[in-house]
């Protein structure tokens, strides 16, 4: 027998302040279907993911909801992991970039390269945020165009004329996170010569590795000249220390990466059949694939080469690139109520219609995909309800009903049956080359043909005279055989269809190979509707979710304004806005910290003989927990409850002060109660 054909497939690693978009699922959903085939087809292949979990917006992030970034990465890991289970994406691994195999793997190619001569050190400028002590990455930084004067633009390109400069060049720049006026300020950074690789990559970036539309972009590339490359970054930084270094830290981006590698090793551990060497080592057997996005190409196809090949580890086999979503033609944007998360659609729709939906139209090319809900709903119910699942309901009540649920011992129409089969290479072809719609387009044409195959014999005029009961069995044993195959076809799309299939037709799981056997004189089960059409009301449902959710975040995650601009927008409040806010005086029965918070309180106050909340207060900093039991406060005590990770916040408790140990809270003359109204 030929040796098993070993693969390895990695999905891009997403962000750990955030779970899936309907984008990202793209990307994901190609590779999964990509992995299920090659796992049908009998390749040893094996899936690998994470979350990428250094960097400076989740160390905000983390700072805002007043948790440790720790705490934040695992709860997005599980999150994240939760959404893309739910989707039937399915990873041999999904591990996190904040790990000890990755420290451990990202200390070890550093110092490959440390003494290779590929890293250089030098001293640069970078913007600086007085008030809070750290240099400021570009998309931290806002001001006035240098080109058209526009306000609020970030730091590397206006928004407005789309001209592209430099943060420096910026007019009035502010710090996003502070509002401060940035200094600029300088530091030592270690950098990665890029062009010390320039031979090996040129090369490499021709050899097939890569799709046309890449090899074409990265000429660009190499006609600008490859640049050194910054992979350090100060403190304070969420991610690993540079060793010998205590405030420097390596660059999510050089971590990142090599995250692959270690969540592969992780998975080592438990799947004592696979060899991190045999896998990891220049020249290994074992094919490597990477599915990502069009915007993340520099880095996939230029850096992560060279750096595995820097040192000494294999070099990808392909890298495989996906455009972005768009929804009717744009962008995802949250004010058309577009920009849709998975959960929502996961609240609201079944898993496998997009799966399905994004198959139909997904090619090799690096092109947009687009979904228009109309066309979404008709695709799906015309082709999945309409075509495939209808070959069965046509046949199985037959079968089940007249025949105690058992298939004829022969094929009626062998001939027919070979087609089927017989398209199944070129299909699986497709499939293994992108080409997803196309492969998709060949299966739904053999489901029309089973459909006139049904029509022409009419089971149901058969099934009316007793004496041609026989023939009954015959097309509807066959119609059921050729959606079997089908099914074969479709299972990498709709792997959970595929499994109340199985258990429908009393079969272990389909492999690519089944297609060659037809079922015989074999006893099935009853027949159960497996795809319900869209209802036209499920969309809107979900959209107005969307948009609901999205205005909550849009006013929770609004960025800070220059001094001067708060200046221009403070506003006068009437005395019936101020009615609004229920104020009032509690008393402080209980308070302790929060595990995983290490700014938050939990407190239960009273407010009145027969009322207790629950609130989590971001003071930490400046108490300890047993100096506030027994005193009276003020709450906010008609704030909208808040879900928190520990519990449901049930108020607010009003402090002043710029924050850490200069804290205060707000708290009345002795005499007032508990319960009583502030005015
Ligand atoms: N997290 C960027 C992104 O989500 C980045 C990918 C890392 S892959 C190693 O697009
Ligand atoms: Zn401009």
């Amino acid at each position: 027998m030929a040796a098993k054909r070993q693969m390895l497939v990695t999905s891009a690693l997403i962000y750990a302040n955030g779970t899936p978009h309907l984008g990202h699922l793209v990307g994901y959903i190609q590779a999964d279907i990509w992995v299920r085939l090659q796992k049908m087809l009998g390749a040893d292949c094996v899936y690998i993911c994470g979350s990428d979990s250094h960097g400076t917006p989740i160390m905000i992030q983390a700072e805002k909801m007043g948790i440790t970034p720790t705490a934040l990465i695992e709860e997005m890991h599980r999150e994240q992991l939760r959404d893309f289970t739910d989707f039937y994406v399915e990873f041999d691994n999904y591990y996190s970039t904040h790990s000890p195999e990755n420290r451990e793997l990202v200390e070890l190619i550093f110092k490959r390269h440390l003494d290779a001569g590929n890293i250089t050190k030098r001293t640069i400028k970078q913007l600086f945020d007085p008030e809070k002590n750290m240099f400021l990455p570009d998309r931290y930084i806002k001001g006035e165009c240098p080109n058209c004067g526009s306000k609020d633009q970030y730091g590397d390109n206006c928004e407005v004329c789309g001209a592209t400069y430099l943060p420096t060049d910026l007019k009035n720049p502010y710090s996003t996170l502070t509002g401060a006026k940035p200094i600029e300020k300088e530091s030592e950074h270690y950098f990665f010569k890029l062009q010390n690789h320039e031979n090996f990559l040129k090369d490499w970036t021709r050899r097939g590795h890569l799709q046309e539309q890449v090899s074409n972009k990265l000429d660009e590339w190499f006609k600008d000249g490859l640049k050194e490359w910054d992979i350090s970054r100060d403190a304070p930084y969420f991610g690993f220390t540079i060793p010998g270094e205590k405030d420097k830290y390596f660059y999510v981006w050089l971590d990142a990466p090599i995250g692959y590698m270690a969540s592969f090793k992780n998975l080592c551990e438990r799947r004592k059949d696979l060899d991190f060497d045999t896998y990891w080592k220049s020249e290994s057997p074992v094919e490597l694939y990477h599915f990502i996005g069009k915007d993340i190409i520099y880095f996939h196809a230029l850096f992560w080469p060279a750096i595995l090949h820097g040192a000494n580890f294999r070099t990808p086999t392909a890298i495989f690139v996906n455009g972005f979503l768009t929804v009717n033609g744009q962008k995802m944007s949250k004010s058309r109520g577009t920009f849709l998360k998975a959960r929502t659609y996961l609240d609201h729709l079944n898993p496998e219609y997009l799966r399905y939906y994004f198959a139909a139209k997904l090619s090799d090319r690096i092109e947009d995909l687009d979904i228009n809900f109309e066309d979404f709903m008709q695709r799906v119910n015309s082709d999945l309800v309409g075509k495939f699942i209808n070959i069965a309901s046509r046949c199985a009540s037959f079968i089940n009903k007249i025949f105690a649920g058992t298939l004829a011992n022969q094929l009626a129409e062998p001939e027919l049956y070979q087609q089927f089969a017989q398209a199944g290479s070129e299909i699986a072809e497709r499939y293994h080359q992108l080409e997803y719609s196309q492969a998709i387009r060949q299966i739904m044409a053999l489901a029309d043909r089973a459909n006139q195959y049904i029509d022409e014999q009419k089971p149901w005029v058969l099934a009316k005279d007793p004496a041609r009961k026989t023939e009954v069995q015959a097309v509807c044993s066959m119609g059921i055989n050729l959606f079997r195959v089908l099914m074969i076809y479709l299972k990498p799309v709709l792997p959970h269809t595929a499994k109340q299939v199985e258990s429908f037709l009393n079969i272990p799981p389909l492999q690519w190979h089944d297609k060659d056997t037809p079922l015989l004189g074999h006893a099935i089960c009853d027949f159960k509707p497996l795809i319900q059409r869209i209802d036209p009301k499920q969309i809107e449902a979900m959209k107005m979710s969307s948009q609901q959710d999205m205005e909550k975040k849009i006013t929770a995650l609004e960025t800070p304004m220059s001094a001067k601009e708060k200046e221009e927008k403070m506003e006068l409040i009437s005395i019936e806005d101020f009615s609004k806010v229920d104020l009032r005086i509690a008393k402080i029965l209980e308070a302790e910290s929060v595990e995983g918070a290490d700014k938050l309180l939990r407190l239960k106050v009273s407010l009145g003989p027969d009322e207790t909340r629950q609130i989590f207060a971001g003071i930490k900093s400046a108490y300890q927990p047993e100096e506030l039991i027994g005193r009276h406060v003020v709450v906010v005590a008609n704030l909208q409850p808040r879900k928190m990770r520990f519990g449901i916040s049930e108020g607010m408790v009003l402090a002043a002060g710029p924050g850490g140990k200069d804290l205060w809270v707000v708290s009345p003359d002795p005499g007032a109660e508990s319960g009583m109204k502030v005015k």
